[in-house]
């Protein structure tokens, strides 16, 4: 036993560097001009869970100024914003059920905010992902690239 008590100890102090090396949430703020503070977020597969935390800086009412955090393959961003058009506030513009959408928060406004989690193990390395909101209009400018990290 005494011969591997150090041993122990040194793989749980190298265990736990680990978890505190790896970013496992971000916050992101969006504003009354159409904007996310972010253009870019890495998503490390070490992590469990994934935490997104969505802000809204503004003060416009969410049926003006709304958004979301959603995030999809780049490939399928265009298509899920515009099916969700129809889809309306309450359902956060985004159509029922759509397999396309990995991960959103719902439409928030001013001063408002939203968490979600989600499993970086749906992610794959190598594939392209993105994030947007998908309120009406916005995705045009709302948007950014998500890297998928080790
Ligand atoms: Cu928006």
């Amino acid at each position: 036993m005494k011969v591997w008590k150090p041993a122990l100890v040194l793989m749980m102090a190298g265990l736990s560097g680990q978890v505190m090396a790896a970013n496992c949430s971000v916050e992101i703020s969006s504003n009354d001009a159409m904007q996310f503070d972010k253009t870019s977020i890495s998503v490390p597969q070490s992590c469990k869970q994934f935490t997104v935390k969505l802000k809204h800086s503004g003060k416009m009412a969410k049926n003006i100024m709304g958004h979301n955090w959603v995030l999809t393959k780049t490939a399928d961003m265009q298509g899920v914003a515009s099916d969700g058009i129809a889809a309306g506030l309450d359902k956060s513009y985004l159509k029922a059920g759509d397999a396309r959408v990995i991960a959103h928060t719902k439409v928030i406004g001013g001063g408002e905010s939203d968490t979600i989690s989600f499993a970086p193990s749906k992610l794959k390395a190598g594939e392209a992902y993105s994030f947007f909101c998908s309120f009406p209009g916005h995705s045009g400018i709302m948007k950014g690239t998500v890297q998928v990290t080790k």
